[in-house]
C-alpha cells in the first residue's frame, strides 16, 4: 500500500551533534532529492544503497545551504518499503530545520510521529508487534530491556504468534470436523478434545509468565528507601548512584521532596527513591513528604528500610518496620562504622523468617555491592525462570494475550460442559482475533495510529 504523500523529518534528535539525518520516503522522494541536491561527482548514477557527496542547495540552485552525503533507497527495499532519501547533514538544528523546510517548499509534508514505521509496517516491512520492538529499543532503560526489544525486533514474538494460531487453527479444523458430524454423536457424549487447545494455553500462560520479569527489565524495578529522620536514606541514594543527588545534613528532616535516580543492576535499572524521614510531622511540609513516602512504598517493588545501629531503636522504626514486612523487604542496618548501640537480634525478632538483614555504612560505602545484589535477588526470587524465552514487555500485547487466553478458556468449559462444537469453535476464532491484534494482521485503523503517534518524530 503505497502512500500518495511524501514526507519529511528530521530523524535525529534535536540539539548540535556531529552529524544529522534527515529522512524523506514517498513517491517524490527521488525528485526532491535531485532538485535540491548538487552530486560533487559529474555523473552520478543516482543508484539505490550508494552513498553521495555533495550539497545542499536552496531550491533556485544559487545558494548552498551545507555540504552532505546523501543516501537512496528504492522502494521497495527500504525502511518504509518505499523511495526513500537521507540525508546526512552537519548536526546543527538551524541547517536541519533549513534542509527541512527547503524540502516542504518543494513538496514534502512533515511526517507525524512514527509515520515512517507505519509505513513499514502498512508495506508488510514488519509487523505490528516488531515496529513496537522498535520503539521499545529506542527507549531502552538497560541492556536486557534492549536485548527484549531486539529479539521482538528479529521477530521471536511474531514466532511465536504464527505457532499459537496454527495451534489454534488446527484446533479449529478437528472442531469443524467434529460439527459436520455432530449428528453422529449420541446426546451426553463428550465431543472430542482437541489437544491443540490444551498446548495453546500452556504457551499463552508461559508468555504471560514472562510479563512481570520484562516489565522489570524495561520499566525498572521501583525501590524506595525509607525509614525515620537522620538514618542515612539520602547517604546511601547517593552512594549506591555515585552522585550527589540528595542534600546530606545531620538535621533530622533534610528530604522532604522525592529524589530519583536510576542504576542498572546486572541488567536490571534500579529506580531507587529516596524519601522523607517517617516521624510526627512538625510542620505541613514535612506532612506533605511524608505523605508521598506512603504513597510511593505502595507502589515499591523492592522497600530498604533503614535502620542507625548508632542510635537506640524507637516506636517509629518498629511503625516502619510493622507497616511494611508482608511486602518485598530488606532491612538495611547503616552506621555500622560507628560503636553499635542494639544488636541484630533484636530486627530478626521484628520481621517475617527469610527476609534479608543487610549491615551497611552509607557514609563509608561498606556492603553496598552486596546490598545491590540483594535488592535484585530479592525481585527476581519471585519470577518464573524463563528468560531464556520470548518475552512479552508491551502492555497491549499482554492485554491481547489475557483476552487469547479467556477465550481458550471458554472453549474448554464448552467442550468439557458437553456443549456442541460450534460453541468452541466461536471462542477459538475469538481467540484468534486476539492474538491477531498483537502481530497488527487484525486491527482497527484508529488503534494503529494511536500506537504510531506514541513513537518520536522521524521514527
Ligand atoms: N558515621 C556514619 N554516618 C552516616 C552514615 N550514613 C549517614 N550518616 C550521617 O547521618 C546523617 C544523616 O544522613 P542523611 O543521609 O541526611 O539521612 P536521611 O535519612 O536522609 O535524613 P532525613 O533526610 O533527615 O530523613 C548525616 O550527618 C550523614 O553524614 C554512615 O554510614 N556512617
Ligand atoms: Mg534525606
Amino acid at each position: 500500500m503505497l502512500c500518495q504523500d511524501t514526507i519529511a523529518a528530521i530523524a535525529t534528535p534535536l540539539g548540535t551533534a556531529g552529524v544529522g539525518i534527515i529522512r524523506v520516503s514517498g513517491p517524490k522522494a527521488h525528485e526532491i532529492a535531485r532538485r535540491i541536491f548538487k552530486p560533487t561527482a559529474k555523473n552520478c548514477p543516482w543508484e539505490s544503497h550508494f552513498l553521495y557527496h555533495g550539497d545542499i542547495v536552496s531550491a533556485d540552485g544559487k545558494t548552498i545551504l551545507d555540504e552532505v552525503l546523501l543516501s537512496c533507497m528504492r522502494q521497495p527495499h527500504s525502511f518504509t518499503g518505499e523511495d526513500v532519501i537521507e540525508i546526512n547533514s552537519h548536526g546543527s538544528p538551524l541547517i536541519m530545520q533549513t534542509i527541512l523546510t527547503q524540502l516542504v517548499e518543494l513538496g514534502c509534508r512533515l511526517a507525524k510521529p512514527g509515520e515512517f514505521s507505519q509505513r513499514a509496517f502498512l508495506n508488510n516491512r514488519f509487523d505490528l508487534s516488531q515496529a513496537e520492538a522498535l520503539a521499545a529499543i529506542v527507549s531502552a532503560k538497560s541492556p536486557r530491556a534492549y536485548a527484549i526489544g531486539l529479539a521482538q525486533l528479529k521477530g521471536d514474538l511474531s514466532l511465536e504468534v504464527e505457532n499459537l494460531r496454527n495451534l489454534l487453527i488446527d484446533a479449529l479444523a478437528l472442531l469443524e470436523i467434529a460439527i459436520d458430524f455432530s449428528e453422529d454423536v449420541s446426546v451426553g457424549e463428550t465431543p472430542e478434545f482437541p489437544p491443540q487447545i490444551d498446548s495453546a494455553d500452556e504457551r499463552v500462560r508461559l508468555l504471560l509468565s514472562s510479563c512481570q520479569t520484562a516489565k522489570m527489565f524495561t520499566e525498572g524495578i521501583n525501590v524506595v528507601i525509607t525509614g525515620k529522620p537522620n538514618v542515612g536514606k539520602s547517604s546511601l541514594l547517593n552512594a549506591l548512584t555515585g552522585k550527589k543527588k540528595a542534600i546530606v545534613t545531620d538535621i533530622p528532616g533534610t528530604t522532604r521532596d522525592l529524589i530519583t535516580d536510576t542504576i542498572n543492576i546486572r541488567g536490571f535499572p534500579l529506580n531507587l527513591v529516596d524519601t522523607a524521614g517517617i516521624r510526627k510531622p512538625q510542620n505541613a511540609i514535612e506532612k506533605e513528604g511524608i505523605d508521598l513516602v506512603w504513597e510511593n512504598l505502595a507502589k515499591a517493588d523492592v522497600v530498604i528500610i533503614i535502620l542507625d545501629v548508632s542510635k537506640p531503636l524507637t516506636n517509629e522504626d518498629k511503625k516502619i518496620i510493622d507497616k511494611n514486612k508482608e511486602g518485598n523487604i530488606l532491612i538495611a542496618i547503616n552506621k555500622i562504622d560507628l560503636p553499635p548501640s542494639w544488636e541484630i537480634k533484636k530486627i530478626e525478632r521484628l520481621i517475617p523468617r527469610g527476609k534479608k538483614i543487610l549491615k551497611i555504612s552509607a557514609k563509608f560505602g561498606m556492603g553496598l555491592e552486596e546490598l545491590k545484589d540483594t535488592i535484585v535477588d530479592v525481585v527476581s526470587d519471585g519470577m518464573e525462570k524463563n528468560t531464556g524465552e520470548v518475552m512479552i514487555s508491551n502492555l497491549r500485547h499482554k492485554l491481547a494475550l489475557e483476552n487469547v487466553q479467556k477465550k481458550i478458556q471458554a472453549a474448554k468449559n464448552s467442550i468439557s460442559g458437553g456443549m456442541s462444537p460450534e460453541f468452541a469453535a466461536f471462542e477459538l476464532r475469538e481467540a484468534l482475533d486476539h492474538l491477531d491484534e498483537i502481530t497488527g494482521k487484525k486491527i482497527n485503523d484508529e488503534v494503529l495510529d494511536k500506537i504510531f503517534s506514541s513513537f518520536c518524530i522521524g521514527k
